[in-house]
């Protein structure tokens, strides 16, 4: 009878705490569901008894609610909020309001974790034993919750805890490239933002937008298209924005908007823009002041000026630090920021585009306002699968830089392919600028060990869209993950960050968490290969940013060469590669010595880059003793098999997954690898029109002719359709 009863209650327990969400993927990487493992399981019951928040600040309820949830879920019973800690209680606050944290805390040790972090202890109190989330702000306590709830996820052991967790990057930021009502060109599908619903409607969406971003340590957006949109500067937008705010404030994100130079001439209908210009100043100042009614906390702006058409002070005869200072000097009295964009290059300018950045960045240093921060793409071209870091990296040490990352997956195959891009993030963080000699990585450049900016930051171009999982491809959602624990930690490995994702997002399960992560790993270098091997870049096809297009040529009617992918790879009988060593455009010059060196000589040259910086002639040996010709199509040939294994593993792990999220995964990986064949296959064909040369064993012969590609259409990617 004992046995039945037993058997009932776990079968009820079990019953009872069946996920009722589908696993549409919507609830991210804070899935809560009953931890597994039964001794596990068993552990925390013992372990945590309660908890005790006893501030009741907006965000400190919204951390005791996260709390509340998230034990209920994982350890499958609702645990008493008390008043009095007792053994295995959580107490979590700040020494103003948690007497218990600031008999244990004082106020130096905690400022040793700073303004948003935290300490996380296990503590012995007047005979008591419990679980400590300490902060000097009640931020750093709703960041210490889902630190604990995260160790929980995985499955980690409570009994020694000392974590102490803080941070040097100051704004760490999602761009949404959301127009209104289209996310850009497709890349995420449609805008998460419903404006047309917004002040009186709140999509509940929205709330758990924030808790995502939080729960990783976001602490910004900037809610649409850099290609900035004057209507948010109106008053009917501004009360739109101020709900959203509304609703971001407990979680710490706070809202920035993409400001244009020329509003107030679209909105104020003044006859310049001219930064100088005492009305333009006066009016970039009204509304400064009357956003800041609606949002008094609203961040600042990020602006795109005299790039890509977008209007500037350079049409004004005025400079970049001119714009930019205007507007820092309207938002300053309110504490805010302006995040000015690097991310310029101008058709009249006869110079190898990725130059132009560095060049009309570098003379300002020291010329912008303490609140200006620069925002500046990973590389000097654009978010390409691969790039050198950006030479601005450690060249401004009076001025405070950011970097600017891509979770969208622009050239990496929009919401269709499987591509973890946290090693390419890595790859930027660590490489060594030699700003101040050995060691000088741009991670200790832009968290300010080096420079001592008074702003640090990281911005990450947005992929989430109005898709119920959020990121369309469920993989999506691990870029978005990585870049925020990257700017939180500009120091962590991939490997941890993808095992973090996949424990919380799928299993515990020692065996599946090794393979899942292990192909995330190396999905990056994957897509590099099947598209851009050896340094080759921005030879996709024009317009569409998917498949590619290494054939692209100027169009009569079109003035501008570097949107064309000829102009990238120069590819002659000769070789291919474009020349900026000293014998060419020397960009390698804009780098600090012995990287400039490195690059420039092509014996040493890395070859992950060789065709970046070099024109290298087809024959050109390879360490690997092969031809640049072989090397080329082998890398090629690699690339679409390495796909294939991830795809053949994705299947072998399906006994391991549930349904739907397989699915969504499998049905993506079989358009990738046929994408990344016909990239493949393209490329190859093409290049072989140069080079002359036979297609070398082991590489699977090309499925078409040319011909057959340049006509190729899709007709089955989200973002595009009929398109290249
Ligand atoms: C490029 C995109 C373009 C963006 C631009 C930018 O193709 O549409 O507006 O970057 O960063 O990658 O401003």
């Amino acid at each position: 009878m004992k046995a039945l009863i037993k058997l009932l209650v776990s079968v009820f327990l079990l019953v009872d705490f069946i996920p009722l969400n589908a696993e549409d993927g919507y609830r991210l990487w804070l899935r809560y569901d009953l931890v597994s493992n039964p001794e596990i399981l068993e552990y925390y019951r013992e372990t945590i008894t309660g908890y005790m928040i006893s501030d009741d600040s907006p965000t400190c309820k919204v951390a005791e609610t996260e709390l509340q949830n998230a034990l209920t879920g994982l350890l499958g019973r609702s645990l008493p909020s008390v008043s009095v800690a007792g053994n295995g209680t959580i107490v979590a606050g700040t020494p103003e309001t948690s007497s218990l944290i600031a008999e244990m805390y004082s106020e130096n040790k905690l400022q040793e974790a700073g303004d948003e972090g935290y300490f996380i202890e296990n503590t012995r109190h007047n005979g008591i034993n419990f679980i400590v989330i300490a902060a000097k702000n009640d931020i750093g306590v709703l960041y210490g919750v889902f630190h604990l709830l995260r160790m929980i996820q995985m499955n980690q052991n409570l009994d020694n805890l000392s974590v102490m967790s803080s941070t040097k990057m100051k704004v760490r930021i999602l761009n949404h490239w959301d127009m209104l009502p289209m996310g850009e060109r497709g890349f995420t599908g449609n805008t998460i933002w419903k404006w047309n619903e917004l002040p009186g409607k709140l999509d509940p969406r929205y709330t758990d937008y924030a808790r995502a971003n939080a729960s990783i340590g976001i602490n910004g957006t900037v809610l649409t298209n850099v290609n900035a949109d004057v209507r948010l500067l109106t008053p009917e937008y501004m009360e739109k924005v101020a709900a959203l705010a509304d609703v971001f404030r407990p979680y710490g994100v706070r809202v920035y908007l993409a400001a244009k130079v020329t509003a107030p001439m679209e909105i104020g209908k003044l006859n310049t823009a001219d930064p100088l210009d005492k009305d333009v100043i006066a009016w970039w100042k009204k509304t400064a002041d009357e956003l800041y009614k609606y949002i008094p906390d609203f961040g600042g702006f990020v602006v795109k000026a005299n790039s890509e058409g977008q209007p500037g002070p350079l049409d004004y005869n005025r400079t970049h630090a001119d714009g930019a200072n205007l507007l820092a000097d309207a938002v300053a009295p309110h504490g805010g920021i302006i995040m000015w964009r690097a991310f310029v290059y101008d058709n009249k300018v006869p110079e190898d585009r990725i130059k132009q950045p560095f060049n009309e960045f570098m003379p300002f240093d020291g010329k912008f306002r303490k609140n200006v921060i620069l925002q500046v793409k990973n590389g000097p071209l654009d978010f390409q699968p691969r790039e050198p870091f950006h030479p601005l990296f450690g060249a401004m040490p009076e001025t405070p830089l950011m970097p600017e990352f891509q979770i969208l997956q622009e050239y990496f195959g929009f919401t269709t392919h499987l591509t973890f891009l946290a090693p390419s993030y890595e790859e930027c963080l660590k490489a060594d600028t030699y700003c101040m000699g050995e060691g000088s990585l741009v991670a200790k450049v832009i968290d300010g060990t080096i420079t001592d900016y008074p702003i640090t930051g990281m911005a990450g171009v947005s992929n989430i869209g109005a898709d119920r999982n959020w990121t369309g491809h469920i993989f999506g959602q691990s870029n978005w993950y990585a870049f925020g624990r990257l700017a939180w930690d500009p120091y962590m490995s991939s490997e941890e960050i993808a095992e973090e994702w996949v424990r919380m997002t799928f299993t515990n399960d020692e065996d599946v968490v090794g393979r899942i992560s292990g192909f995330m790993v190396e999905s990056r270098e994957i897509a590099v290969n099947y598209r851009t091997p050896l340094g080759l870049h921005h030879i996709m096809y024009a317009g569409t940013h998917y498949g590619p297009g290494p054939w692209f040529d100027r169009d009569p009617r079109d003035p501008r060469p570097d949107w064309t992918s000829v102009y990238y790879h120069r590819a002659d009988e000769k070789g291919v590669g474009f020349n900026r060593s000293s014998s060419g455009s020397n960009a390698v010059a804009q780098y600090f010595s012995p990287v400039r060196e490195l690059f420039d000589k092509v014996e040493i040259c890395p070859e992950n880059l060789l065709l970046w910086f070099h024109h290298v002639s087809w024959d050109h040996k390879l360490k690997s003793g092969r031809t640049l010709w072989d090397e080329m199509c082998l890398r090629y040939n690699e690339g679409v098999e390495g796909i294939r294994e991830i795809q053949t593993e994705w299947d072998r792990l399906k006994p391991f997954l549930d349904a739907e999220r397989y699915e969504n995964v499998r049905e993506r990986l079989v358009k990738q690898v046929r994408d990344a064949r016909i990239w493949k296959d393209a490329c190859i064909v093409y290049f072989q029109t140069f080079s002359k040369k036979a297609i070398p064993e082991g590489v699977e012969p090309p499925e078409h002719n040319l011909e057959w590609y340049k006509a190729h259409r899709y007709t089955d990617i989200p973002g595009l359709f009929g398109a290249p």
